[in-house]
């Protein structure tokens, strides 16, 4: 059984190719392509179009291989949608989760409905770019938008309606818009009309493994390729990061490493409690009735920007390049909160964390080596504080860490995770997202039988490296002086 899954990230997608050959999986990376957001005027925006054009260049190498595909699946980042009109057209571009049009709503949201009932309804964690807080923005601004939208849809419903003229809204990104109650299993209403919006814009929501369509007739005549069925599946992409973890055991703790740094533990029903909400923690739904209780860490973005600022400045470094002079600059040097606001929005950021170790009273990195030793330093110091809260918050004790994604390409940062939290990281599967999109097309096609079956699989087909702790001593007198500096209590 073939099987196409996209998979699109905050700075690039793929399209890859899964095989499931004598219980091991084969992936295969067909097409890969850049998703550079694209600033109009005082906007930050997605050019979704491209991204639809993208996904019909990875079939048209489908096909150009002689390949007949089984289904296909796509997931991406969470929280950022578009809406529909009466004519069945996209009305804009949709905004970037790191526009600058969500500014202070939240707190406004907040203070106007309160957060404890904000929290009691969706179980989600209060980020300022949640869709709750854009879509608050959005009818703050008037937005024309607003005036003609007729249906609401998050990025990969829209590109899957774009693929099969269907709309659903999927369940795993539906949760993370803060508008979802998961113990009501619906939308909201309440909550959405409170921010002044019409419930009726919200659709079907259907869950991971769902038949939603198959490519429509324009897109097969288009190509020159015949039907394929089109599956929902954990369409956030850290839902299916998180459903390809290959732990053996079902208490586990998971760090899904990319743009962002994504902590916690996978529990069977959301955790809404005022320990949960103090520590701001969130539940967004899974595959299979599984919800994630976790914490969202600013994650490589901090870096990525870096070298992106260098790049500006006429520096270009490649990550393995950066990571060698970290390797080699003073250890503990500096620390910042990887989670200030500082850090969130687009920008200098090697000047940022200039800033933050001035305002802080440290010492600030002069150059690319101290800068990235002191974010990867304080990305691996900040996962020891939310591991920690998990425990507390899950009343569990981990005796190790997974790591999955991009991120753990970075062996200085998976071994550093592991000094700092003195317990084993073990690091596989890279491709986390795309796998967990795939198993959940292969359990849908009846190829594996559910969840667990197919983590064993995951862990038969795909090297897990395993770190050990390494001058835990150091580390821990660090992880004291990396919280006084950043007031992390
Ligand atoms: C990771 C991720 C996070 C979400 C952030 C914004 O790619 O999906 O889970 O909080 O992007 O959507």
């Amino acid at each position: 059984m073939t099987i196409l899954a996209y998979d699109l990230g905050a700075s690039s997608g793929r399209a890859l190719l899964g095989r499931l050959n004598e219980g091991k999986i084969e992936v295969e990376e067909l097409h890969r392509f850049p998703n550079d957001p694209v600033q109009v005027g005082d906007r930050l925006q997605w050019d979704i179009l491209r991204l639809l054009h993208e996904l019909k260049q990875g079939l048209l190498k489908v096909k150009h291989r002689g390949i007949k595909l089984d289904s296909i699946a796509i997931d991406s980042w969470a929280v950022d949608f578009g809406f529909i009109g009466s004519n069945g057209e996209l009305l804009g571009n949709p905004y970037h989760y790191r526009d600058h049009h969500t500014d202070g709503v939240m707190e406004q949201v907040v203070e106007e409905l309160s957060a404890s009932a904000i929290f009691a309804k969706t179980g989600i964690q209060f980020l300022p770019f949640n869709t709750i807080y854009q879509l608050a923005a959005l009818k703050r601004a008037d937005s024309p938008l607003l005036r003609d939208a007729k249906h609401f849809l998050m990025i990969p419903d829209l590109l899957r309606y774009f693929l099969t003229g269907e709309m659903f809204n999927e369940f795993s990104n539906a949760t993370t818009t803060q508008l979802y109650n998961p113990v009501a299993g619906s939308w909201d209403e309440e909550l959405i009309r409170a921010i002044g919006l019409s419930p009726e814009w919200f659709g079907k929501v259907v869950q991971p493994g769902a038949q939603v369509g198959q490519l429509r007739s324009s897109v097969c005549a288009e190509l020159g390729i015949e039907p394929v069925p089109v599956y929902a599946v954990a369409e956030h992409d850290t839902g299916s990061a998180v459903a390809a973890v290959p732990a053996l055991d079902r208490s586990f703790a998971y760090l899904s490493c990319g743009t962002w740094s994504l902590m916690g533990t996978e529990v069977s029903g959301p955790v809404i409690n005022d320990l949960a909400q103090e520590l701001n923690f969130t539940n967004e739904g899974g595959a299979y009735g599984t919800y994630r209780l976790l914490k969202n860490i600013m994650g490589l973005w901090i870096l990525q920007e870096c070298r992106r600022s260098w790049e500006r400045a006429g520096i270009s470094y490649d990550f393995p390049e950066l990571v060698k002079l970290a390797n080699v600059a003073e250890p503990f040097a500096a620390f910042i909160d990887p989670d200030d606001p500082l850090f969130l929005h687009p920008g200098d950021m090697p000047a940022r964390i200039a800033e933050y170790c001035k305002r802080t009273g440290q010492k600030v990195p002069a150059e690319a080596g101290t800068t990235v030793r002191c974010i990867l330093e304080s990305l691996a110091l900040k996962y020891r504080c939310v591991l920690e809260l998990t425990e507390q918050l899950s009343g569990q004790s981990f005796n190790g860490l997974h790591m999955v994604g991009g991120g753990i390409q970075n062996t200085l940062l998976c071994q550093w995770t592991s000094n700092a939290i003195g317990k084993p990281v073990w690091a596989g599967p890279v491709e986390g997202s795309a796998i967990g999109n795939m198993i959940v097309q292969w359990i849908a096609g009846g190829k594996l039988s559910d969840i667990w079956e197919a983590r064993k699989v995951i862990r038969g087909s795909f090297p897990v490296d395993v770190y050990e702790p390494v001058h835990h001593k150091e580390w821990d007198n660090a992880y004291r002086s990396f919280r006084e500096k950043t007031g992390i209590a």
